[in-house]
Formats: C-alpha cells, sequence, structure tokens
C-alpha cells in the first residue's frame, strides 16, 4: 500500500493516532476494546483515495451523510483493543471511503478490518460539525474512570455544575478546555439516539461526557483532543483526591476566575 505508506502528512497521522491509543491504553482508560477513534484523513490521502479500489462490498450506513460524499476515515476496529492500535494501527483499524452520496462505506485499506460499534455515531458526529462549517478532523471516544464516577452522582449530571467544579480546581482546566464539559443522560452504547444527544452537547462544548460510559472530544488535532480530555480528568482526580481526604475541595474563588479570564483573555460560555 505505497500510497498510504509513502505519504509522510499522513503516515505522521498515523502515528499520532498510534501515540494517542498508547496514551489511553496508559492512563487506564481503555479496558478491552473500550474506546473508538475516527480521523477525517481526506485531505492528507488526496485524489489517490479516490482511485484505491475497495477491499470490501459497500455497507449502507442506514442514512444519507451527504456533507460525507467521498470523504475517507481512519477508524478503530470494532473490538480491537487501543493496546494493540498504539502498536499497529493498520492492523487494528482500516481506512474507509464513503461512496458518493454519503449513504454506505468501503473498506479501502490496508486490511479488511470492521469499524467500530460507533462508526454510525461517530460519522454522524462528522457529517453534522462539517454542517456547523467547523474543520473538525477528530472524534476520540474513551473511558477515564475518574470522570465516569463522577457521572454517578446526580449533581454532576449538570453540564454547566460540573464544568465550574472542573474548572475551579485548577486554572489551566479553564485555559484548556474553554467551552466546559457537555454531559449526556444515560444511553446505549453505540446507538445513534446518543449521537443525537452528543450532537446537541456539541453545539456549546467541545467535550461531552456520557453518563456511566465514558467521554468524547472532537477537534482538529488528536493530541488536542486528548489534552483537554487529559486536563479534565487531572480536576475531577483533585476533587476525588480532596474528598477521599475527608474534605470538600474549596476551588477558585470567583475572583480567582475572572481575573484569569481577564489576564488570558478567555472565552465567557453563553
Ligand atoms: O468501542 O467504547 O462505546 C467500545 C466502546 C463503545
Ligand atoms: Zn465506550
Amino acid at each position: 500500500m505505497s500510497v498510504i505508506r509513502n505519504n509522510p502528512a499522513l503516515m505522521a497521522e498515523m502515528n499520532r493516532i498510534s501515540e494517542v491509543a498508547g496514551y489511553l491504553w496508559g492512563k487506564g482508560w481503555a479496558e478491552r476494546n473500550g474506546g473508538n477513534i475516527s480521523v477525517n484523513i481526506t485531505d492528507l490521502i488526496g485524489d489517490e483515495g479516490q482511485r484505491m479500489s475497495s477491499l470490501t462490498r459497500a455497507q449502507p450506513l442506514g442514512r444519507s451523510l451527504q456533507s460525507l460524499a467521498g470523504h475517507i476515515f481512519y477508524v478503530t476496529g470494532t473490538g480491537k483493543r487501543m493496546r494493540d492500535v498504539a502498536q499497529d494501527p493498520f492492523s487494528h483499524g482500516s481506512l474507509i471511503r464513503l461512496n458518493a452520496c454519503g449513504g454506505a462505506y468501503e473498506i479501502i485499506a490496508e486490511k479488511p478490518i470492521i469499524p467500530s460499534s460507533e462508526l454510525a455515531s461517530h460519522l454522524c458526529i462528522h457529517n453534522c460539525l462539517i454542517e456547523r462549517n467547523l474543520d473538525n478532523k477528530v472524534v476520540l471516544h474513551t473511558h477515564p474512570t475518574d470522570l465516569i464516577a463522577l457521572t454517578h452522582c446526580n449533581d454532576f449530571l449538570d453540564s454547566e455544575a460540573l464544568t465550574w467544579k472542573l474548572w475551579s480546581m485548577i486554572p489551566e482546566c479553564r485555559m484548556i478546555v474553554p467551552k466546559g464539559v457537555g454531559v449526556v443522560p444515560y444511553e446505549t452504547p453505540g446507538t445513534i439516539a446518543l449521537a443525537e444527544a452528543t450532537l446537541k452537547q456539541l453545539v456549546n462544548h467541545d467535550v461531552v461526557l456520557w453518563e456511566k460510559h465514558g467521554i468524547l472530544a472532537v477537534g482538529e488535532d488528536i493530541i488536542d483532543c486528548f489534552d483537554a480530555i487529559d486536563t479534565l480528568s487531572k480536576s475531577a482526580q483533585i476533587y476525588l483526591n480532596a474528598k477521599q481526604a475527608g474534605f470538600e475541595p474549596q476551588g477558585m474563588t470567583k475572583k480567582q476566575m475572572d481575573e484569569l479570564v481577564a489576564a488570558f483573555d478567555l472565552p465567557i460560555p453563553d
């Protein structure tokens, strides 16, 4: 598959996917086949991607994602382990190309690895974000223990309450996740209902926490997506560590937060 292996920009992106997959496993956020990644690589592969023959028959998506017509994605494989994606993304995921109406996909490289059970949700999200004119390339889903733990508490099933609690643990959280985190009430994994509820939260946030399941981040850059989740997880750990030590963490004061926003000219959420 020299079209891929001889494309330095594409291979660099594949290395970044491997790097992040390794972080997810190392963080303990990716038990067994937990989590999945999709990255829009259409621009990186260029016209060559359109000429590649398919390895499988077209698989209908059950809906027409018109803004994704002809787009090409790397998607982690169903049942595949993140720790294996980290070692060899081409053996634990595949490149897929959507057809001319965005209603079906074919696997074009390198092996016929069936995409993640969350493929339909990932593609709905990619499609919708393109329609919102966002240059979003990445959808990253993983299972961060500390953040999921917080969703078992009713107080934190409110996006605003959770965002302020996490922001107030360390200044970096307010800076690195300026749109905060949206919360989606429990839905069955892999369903379109979960994708639709997520899309509602993605109007105001780039990171969405799924009750009793995991987290999903979108962005232009996979490392930035990881960093946002990692920073939220750090805040959750500080909160939970303080609680375990027997006290309620004070959190940054309103004055400290206002000074931070002014000092770094941070956006103020609606
Ligand atoms: O890929 O994490 O949500 C396994 C999952 C499903
Ligand atoms: Zn999951």
